[in-house]
């Protein structure tokens, strides 16, 4: 009897062991992944694909569109697993096929990523769309230390289909280059980092009182006087016009619509410091002991001194100036003919030295010019005090009585609300960079708000977007960019790609913990939010 138990017993634990090894060597399901932002539905199949050295890629449909989708792919793969992607016409085993098909009835942006033991296929109507399906197939591909990587390996991707597609249109980051000069190679190490999460829109705020980033030939003194220096004093810095177009080249071939910001009329001492037929010469009013020099800025036409504090809200340019005008529509034309994209941001915000009397023509008149340019108008939610196009959007970061004022005119908004999307604002209060003046942001803070239930006023249909704007008041370096960035991006960039009713903050919390190793591989800061699990 006792031996009988015993045998039964090892049965027994012969079993569970089977089963163990069983359930390892299946490995993860693909219902199991990681995907940021959650794909909109994700079913499992029987088998998985092996991608190894033989893997290649295939192209169906227009070779033009889908070459540089696949290059990114190649060189993607690459830095992953050290496999080289050959290309192939006909065999499609052991292939990655890219299906370009407008008869795939799939919407601009959407895709669908069918995985079987036979080949990986990425359907869409449109390149966008097979860029997405392979940034989510990036993120099935298991996370490995160096000493797992190189030609002999093989990674298991498992079967089964997802199919998505976005719920807004424009999903966006803004980064403040005025404030702290970032470099070419730094914002196009962003441009990397945020296109895995579908961002795309990338929003540069290219002037404010610390600096003008921008060339503008017509107005050189702009960016030798005015970009000469930043917060704090140290060098500033400009992108010339074709720092610029190569910014923007490089973000379109990930998808990303660079959106130029010249802010205006107020966050302008820069111009005015380089300038001086921009200065109305306002009385600025006094605030206590100044903590910089004011010398000029109450005096009409001459030059203010270059600002590197950090307060907002003192300049202004001339509202009631020919020049000023001459100025800005030179402005607006030089940066719209090297941007592809469909907006341009007039800033609008914090004028608080401009009255409202000269605050709404001024506003109605750049956006007059932005359009005469060919472009759309943004602004901040200000700008609804003005009289907008309906093809304006108003950027909503602070009042929502403002977005509401635009919606009633017609508009759409874009959702940056600064208690939820500034990524400026410190995580907690130790946070050793960052403002407060909003919110502390906590990760599932970040996470836990949806567009649609910030105001009644504020509906889906007139929702254009959701942005995460990255002040640069506190920071000057990458890593801090990182910092602030990660993982709260990743956050907001669920909530403008995934339907709302899908979304779950374990969920969330789950799947940014393998981002986390994904980043401590590849050299990524960011902040170990302790509400995750790491
Ligand atoms: C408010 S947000 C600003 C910026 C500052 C930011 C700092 C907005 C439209 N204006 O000028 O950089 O706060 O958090």
């Amino acid at each position: 009897m006792k031996m009988l138990r015993s045998i039964s017993a090892i049965i027994l634990l012969f079993m569970v062991m089977g089963l163990y090894s069983c359930s390892k060597e299946k490995g993860a399901t693909l219902s199991q992944h990681s995907i940021i932002p959650l794909p909109v539905s994700v079913s499992d199949k029987e088998g998985s694909f092996q991608l190894n050295g033989k893997t290649k890629i295939v192209m169906l449909g227009d070779a033009a569109q889908i070459n540089s989708v696949a290059e990114y792919l190649k060189s993607s793969v690459y830095s992953l697993t050290e496999l080289n992607l050959g290309t192939e016409e006909q065999d499609q085993e052991n292939a990655i096929v890219f299906d370009l098909s407008s008869a795939s009835g799939l919407e601009a942006e959407g895709y669908r990523l069918d995985i079987s033991e036979k080949q990986i296929r990425i359907t869409a109507a449109q390149p966008a769309g097979l860029f997405y399906g392979l940034q989510s197939l990036k993120q099935l591909i298991p996370a490995h230390g160096k000493d797992l990587k190189g030609t002999n390996n093989s990674f298991t991707i498992p079967g089964g289909t997802i199919e998505d597609k976005p719920e807004y249109a424009y999903r966006g980051m803004m980064l403040d280059v005025a404030r702290h000069f970032f470099s070419v190679e730094d914002v196009k190490h962003l441009i990397d980092q945020i296109a895995e999460y579908k961002i795309n829109h990338l929003h540069l705020h290219l002037s404010d009182d610390q600096g003008w980033r921008i060339e503008i030939k017509s107005w050189p003194l702009l960016t030798t006087i005015g970009g000469s220096t930043q917060v704090g004093g140290q060098g500033g810095g400009y992108y010339t016009q074709e720092d610029y177009k190569d910014i923007v080249r490089y973000a379109q071939n990930q998808f990303i619509t660079i959106v130029p910001e010249i802010d205006m009329p107020g966050h302008t001492n820069s111009a005015l410091a380089s300038y001086g037929e921009l200065n109305p010469g306002i009385t600025v009013p006094e605030k206590g002991a100044l903590p910089y020099d004011r010398t000029n800025l109450g005096v009409d036409g001459m030059a203010t001194p270059l600002y590197t504090g950090t307060e907002v809200g003192f300049s202004t340019l001339a509202t009631d100036k020919e020049v000023t005008y001459r100025f800005i529509e030179d402005v607006i034309r030089e940066i719209s003919e090297i941007t592809p994209g469909p907006y341009f941001h007039i800033g609008g915000d914090e004028s608080h030295v401009t009255a409202l009397e000269d605050y709404i023509p001024f506003i109605e008149k750049a956006q007059e010019i932005v359009t005469k340019y060919g472009k759309k108008t943004m602004g901040w939610d200000e700008v609804a005090h003005a009289k907008l196009l309906p093809s304006s959007v108003a950027q909503y970061w602070d009042k929502a009585e403002n977005a509401v004022m635009a919606i009633e005119q017609g508009s759409q908004v874009l959702i940056s609300p600064a208690k939820k999307a500034y990524l400026d604002m410190k995580y907690d209060s130790t946070t050793h960079i960052g403002y407060t003046w909003a919110a502390l942001i906590e990760l599932d803070d970040a996470y836990n708000w949806d567009p649609t239930e910030l105001n009644e006023g504020i509906k889906r249909e007139n929702i254009l977007g959701v942005e995460a704007p990255l002040w640069s008041e506190t920071i000057s370096t990458r890593a801090e960019i990182e910092y602030l960035t990660f993982p709260r991006l990743p956050a907001i960039a669920e909530i403008a790609w995934t339907p709302k009713n899908l979304r779950d903050w374990n969920s969330f919390s789950r799947r940014i913990a393998w981002h986390g190793q994904r980043w401590e591989a590849k050299g990524v800061n960011f902040y170990r939010s302790p509400k995750v699990v790491w």
